[in-house]
């Protein structure tokens, strides 16, 4: 099931009042017009201008496993956790895009290259993540599952943080070393750094909402969705080098930046001695010409057709996976919720 246009819409439709909410909140503490204009417009810059995967899965997690139509209630409490990983991801894509200085992200400038901004957009990424727990306070308090859902945010948030610290120290700026890198060491890193925030994290607010209370399901839920991360960036770092920026919506800095990317580490794999000193050469470094000397090593050694049969064996050990979940279900656990993500992001093309 990807996303229809529909369920895109109606799921937009909810975030219009919690950004008045939160513009509300700055309101009501008497923070000058100026203040509470820039808090709005790093909300709408930030938050809703993507492609709305976890927010989305949330509430369609929610209704596979409640088997039937969702009341307007439950949508729009539902679609309330959505737009708090909507939050989470904003806040930590404003941070990103300082540490890896990039330059668009949605079709967009990076927020702190937008006029004005700059550093200010540190402080801003810090208000986008508060505002998860604003929203999470004033709609959630009351809920027995209240602070299962702060502790999951907490620990998700923070296993993303330790991600980014080992992307970022695997990447130094002024010393270029691919002995460094390896396939394992790529895996950590994209599990810490993604799977947990984006795959696990919709899934396990969704079955909290639904009432699920056995560990047994959570352990089985992180055990599919960890892998199906994984290969979700790696797609994410396939793009970064062959995705088109007026289709990803971001120029790809990866090549640039030094980074552990599935690309290199394949490419590493594989090199002729040659091969590899052209790779020693102009990896990490940035100029244009050495990303281009770099791109075309990969693909002397074929990294497009390398990804589509990762992307091809990556599809069948998934859907394995879900298999192994009972045909009807698990306590909090259904096919259907797993082959539902999957099936979102599945040869993405952004
Ligand atoms: C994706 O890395 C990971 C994140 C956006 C998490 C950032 C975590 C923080 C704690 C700030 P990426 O740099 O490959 O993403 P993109 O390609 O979208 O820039
Ligand atoms: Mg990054
Ligand atoms: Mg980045
Ligand atoms: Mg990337």
């Amino acid at each position: 099931m990807s996303i229809t246009a529909s369920a895109r819409e109606r799921f937009l439709g909810v975030w219009g009042p919690l950004r008045d909410e939160l513009v509300a909140y700055l309101e009501g503490e008497k923070m000058p017009a100026d203040a509470v204009s820039w808090f709005k417009q790093s909300l709408d810059h930030n938050t809703p201008g993507g492609k709305l995967n976890r927010g989305i899965s949330v509430v369609d997690t929610v209704q596979i496993l409640k088997g039937s139509e969702l009341t307007d209630d439950e949508y729009k409490r539902a679609a309330i956790l959505g737009w708090c990983i909507e939050l989470l991801q904003a806040y930590f894509l404003v941070a990103d895009d300082m540490m890896d200085q990039s330059i668009t992200r949605r079709g967009q400038p990076c927020w702190y290259k937008v006029e004005n901004v700059g550093n200010i957009a540190i402080n801003d990424s810090f208000m986008l993540e508060a505002a998860i727990y604003y929203l999470l306070k004033k709609h959630f308090r009351q809920e027995k599952y209240y602070v299962d859902l702060l502790e999951i945010f907490h620990e998700t948030t923070f296993q993303t943080e330790m991600g980014q610290l080992i992307d970022l120290i695997t990447a130094p700026e002024d010393s270029v070393d691919l002995s460094k890198f390896s396939l394992d060491k790529h895996h950590l890193i994209v599990v810490y750094k993604t799977a947990f925030y984006s795959f696990y994290l919709p899934v396990a607010l969704a079955m909290q909402m639904s009432g699920v209370t056995n560990e047994a399901s959570y352990k089985k839920a992180l055990d599919i969705l960890l892998p199906l991360g994984e290969y979700f960036q790696v797609q994410d770092d396939y793009l970064d080098c062959y995705g088109k920026p007026e289709q990803i919506g971001k120029i790809g800095t990866d090549i640039l930046d030094n980074k552990c990317g599935w690309l290199i580490n394949t490419a590493i794999g594989i090199a002729t001695p040659e091969q590899r000193k052209v790779l020693d050469e102009n990896y990490g470094q940035k100029d244009a010409k050495c990303e281009a000397a770099v791109k075309a090593v990969f693909l002397e050694l074929e990294l497009p057709a390398r990804f589509e049969q990762y992307e091809a064996d990556s599809y069948k050990r998934i859907n394995a996976l879900i298999e192994s979940i009972p045909e009807q279900g698990e306590e909090g656990l259904k096919r259907e919720v797993f082959q539902s993500f999957l099936a979102k992001v599945y040869k993405r093309q952004k």
